[in-house]
């Protein structure tokens, strides 16, 4: 009975059920053309080594990419920590990321914080369909779509790339790793056959020239034949990519609540990427259209390394909301980018009268960054997850955990 008499064991079980979850929380701010884009995280553990030429990698990997505009030549991200790491680990705190937007000095006056912009203003005077333009207007009842789309813009994606590097580091040390590719850009598509292993995704991250982040030349080639017709004809192309993450032991995520679903937190990460209007969890999308012994992966034993073991990974290494041990397989799918040099028909803000759609300088294709922007999202997503399930307020304990659990799935 609980009360009088309780044991010192009995009190420590009591403490333990009111620690709070630890939670991984983040958030960004900034406008496309502002002085700064910010980022914000809290929940990491004390003691992660802090891998800045990684952080600043990844950041020019998503700068990357065949079919980017001229703004691309303009910046050269990399984050300024402001808080939260001391002698190159974090602390515990918050930690608070500074990204420079180099183009802000040709838009001080049009951004201008204090001033009114004056003959600078540059005002989007008709909405792009297809762009936050006309609801952002609508809702924040602004007079033109400047105000929507500084900060619509998928510029904001550096930010969460800098936040998704300090996840990957914080995986890493648990030896998971995170890494994506492209498998379609408009009609051109890598084959089915295409062998996908971690070292060639690897080898994908490690270049230092990215066309479209294909792992097969060959449809890499009829990608960019892709994105040439887009630019002849002043148009835009969307795609697909897919993100993967291996050494995940099952049971990251829940079944028990519709909200601790781990499948349903990585599509909205993924939805939540500008441009991207559908997520596919392994073979989702074919898994709808064909039989049930065509679709569940059978499971095997194998007494020898005492492990569960599939011949197939169609569930995307996700069962019942849960990660089921295996590689978890999630795929993007992009619509073309909605700016485009051949407008389509609009309304004028001013006058109501019928008129082009707004245009300005645009990526005419954004698919191999969107990529890196969607491993940064599983990165931190899943490095949520695993902090639910373990905890740990330094990287000792965590790593203390999670070695306990992994002996318990093991010894299952
Ligand atoms: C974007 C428009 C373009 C893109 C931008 C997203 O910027 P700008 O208007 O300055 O030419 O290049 O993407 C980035 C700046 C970036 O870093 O990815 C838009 O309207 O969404």
């Amino acid at each position: 009975m609980l009360g009088a008499g309780r044991s010192p064991a009995s009190g420590a079980a009591a403490r333990f059920a009111t620690i709070k979850n630890p939670m991984l929380r983040f958030s960004t701010a900034g406008e496309s053309h502002g002085e700064a884009l910010m980022a914000w995280i809290s929940g990491l553990p004390a003691g992660l080594t802090i891998d800045f030429a990684f952080m600043d990698r990844e950041l020019w990997r998503r700068q990357q990419g065949y079919g980017r505009g001229g703004r691309m030549k303009i910046e050269r991200d990399s984050a300024h920590v402001i808080a939260g790491i001391r002698a190159g680990q974090t602390i515990g705190s918050p930690i608070a990321l500074r990204l420079e937007n180099r183009d802000w000095k040709n838009w001080q006056q049009a951004m201008s914080v204090t001033e009114p912009p004056g003959e600078a203003a540059r005002p989007v005077a008709s909405p792009r369909p297809g762009h936050a333009d006309l609801a952002g207007a609508i809702k924040f009842h602004l007079p033109e779509a400047r105000y929507v789309l500084e900060r619509a813009s998928a510029r904001e994606t550096a930010a969460r790339v800098a936040l998704g590097a300090l996840a990957k580091m914080l995986l890493r040390e648990l030896d998971i790793e995170v890494l994506g590719h492209v498998i379609a850009v408009g009609g051109a598509r890598l084959p089915d056959s295409t062998p996908v292993t971690w070292e060639g995704l690897r080898a994908l991250a490690a270049k230092d020239e990215v066309l479209l982040g294909a792992l097969d030349p060959t449809a890499e080639a009829a990608m960019k034949a892709e994105v040439d017709r887009a630019l002849r004809t002043g148009d835009s192309v969307g795609g697909i990519f897919e993100i993967r993450a291996r050494g995940l032991p099952p049971g990251l995520g829940s079944y028990i609540n519709w909200d601790e679903r781990l499948d349903a937190e990585l599509v909205r990460a993924m939805v939540s990427i500008q441009a991207v209007k559908a997520a596919e969890i392994g073979g989702g999308v074919w898994a709808a259209t064909a039989f049930g012994s065509e679709v569940q992966d059978p499971i095997h034993y194998d007494p020898g390394p005492h492990r569960f073991q599939r011949p197939s990974n169609h569930a995307g290494g996700l069962e019942g909301g849960m990660t089921n041990g295996e590689e978890v397989v999630v795929r993007g799918y992009l619509k073309p980018i909605s700016t485009l040099r051949r407008p389509l028909a609009s309304v004028a803000f001013a006058g109501r009268e019928p008129v082009k759609a707004a245009y300005e300088r645009s990526d005419v294709c954004v698919v191999p960054a969107a990529a890196v922007v969607g491993e940064a999202m599983m990165a931190l997503t899943l490095a949520r997850a695993v902090l639910a399930k373990c905890g740990g307020d330094s990287l000792y304990e965590l790593r203390r955990n999670y070695q306990a659990y992994w002996q318990q799935v093991r010894e299952f």
